[in-house]
């Protein structure tokens, strides 16, 4: 028996890459999932046309359209909201959410954050984790995909990736390099709970009946 595919909403603000991965492991039948729609707060964001050449539908929440934040969630609820989804997937979506959005979505939202959470909550993540190997405090970089709560990027840890950092590395150059990792491992973790395999239970993660102790260690081939 083929597993149900469970509804998802992806809400984007830039180039869609991860996006992209996920359309790509739907489309390579790795994925059960069915994308009802893309929304993105930018009107101008590149991943709406990777949605658009999908076949799958888009829509546009434009944040300066709105006098407030309370104000944009609440049309960002309803744009989610008619679409029905049992996960809400930010993939690259730059906006702080209200406590209210958030836990309307409670243990039903994930995020993509290009670091080692709880290291480099936060904007700017490469440029801080270079100055910080700068510094020798650090040797790896990486990201983590975890539930969101209200706290910004403080939600529990489901898997990261680490990404060794190299002397010769620039912001740029170890951004690519994590986007990799992030573009193999967020499918990865979508799946486990379109599987049902995952849940988010108080402030505990668990997988497979297990309450995890700490972040799961992305390795390609697990599964
Ligand atoms: N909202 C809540 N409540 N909790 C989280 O964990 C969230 C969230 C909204 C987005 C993604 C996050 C990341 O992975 C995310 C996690 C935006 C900012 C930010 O400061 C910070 C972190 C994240 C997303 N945004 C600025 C703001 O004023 C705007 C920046 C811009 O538009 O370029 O919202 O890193
Ligand atoms: C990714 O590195 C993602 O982790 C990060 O932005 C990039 C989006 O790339 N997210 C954040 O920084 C959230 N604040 P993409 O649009 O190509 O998927």
């Amino acid at each position: 028996m083929p597993i149900p595919k469970l509804p998802i909403v992806i809400l984007i603000s830039g180039s869609g890459s991860n996006l992209q991965a996920i359309i790509d492991a739907v489309e390579e039948n790795e994925l059960p999932v069915e994308i009802r729609a893309v929304i993105s707060n930018r009107p101008g964001a590149k991943g709406l046309q990777r949605a658009s050449c999908a076949g799958l539908r888009t829509e546009v929440v434009d944040h300066t359209q709105f006098d407030n934040r309370t104000a944009f969630d609440e049309a960002l609820k309803h744009s989610v909201e008619q679409f029905e989804p049992r996960l809400v997937v930010l993939a690259g979506f730059m906006r702080l959410l209200t406590a209210d959005f958030v836990n309307h979505h409670l243990g039903r939202m994930l995020n993509i954050h290009p670091s080692l959470l709880p290291a480099f909550k936060g904007l700017n993540t490469h440029a801080r984790a270079l100055a910080a190997f700068k510094a020798g405090e650090i040797k790896n970089h990486g990201a983590s995909v975890h539930f969101v709560t209200a706290e910004l990027d403080g939600g529990p840890v489901i898997l990261q990736a680490a990404v060794p950092i190299e002397k010769d590395d620039n912001p740029e150059t170890l951004a690519a390099r994590v986007l990799g990792s992030e573009h193999q491992m967020y499918p990865q973790a979508i799946r486990w709970f379109a599987e049902g395999r995952l849940r988010l239970q108080g402030n505990q993660v668990w997988l497979d009946e297990q309450a995890l102790d700490a972040p799961v260690l992305f390795a390609p081939d697990d599964d």
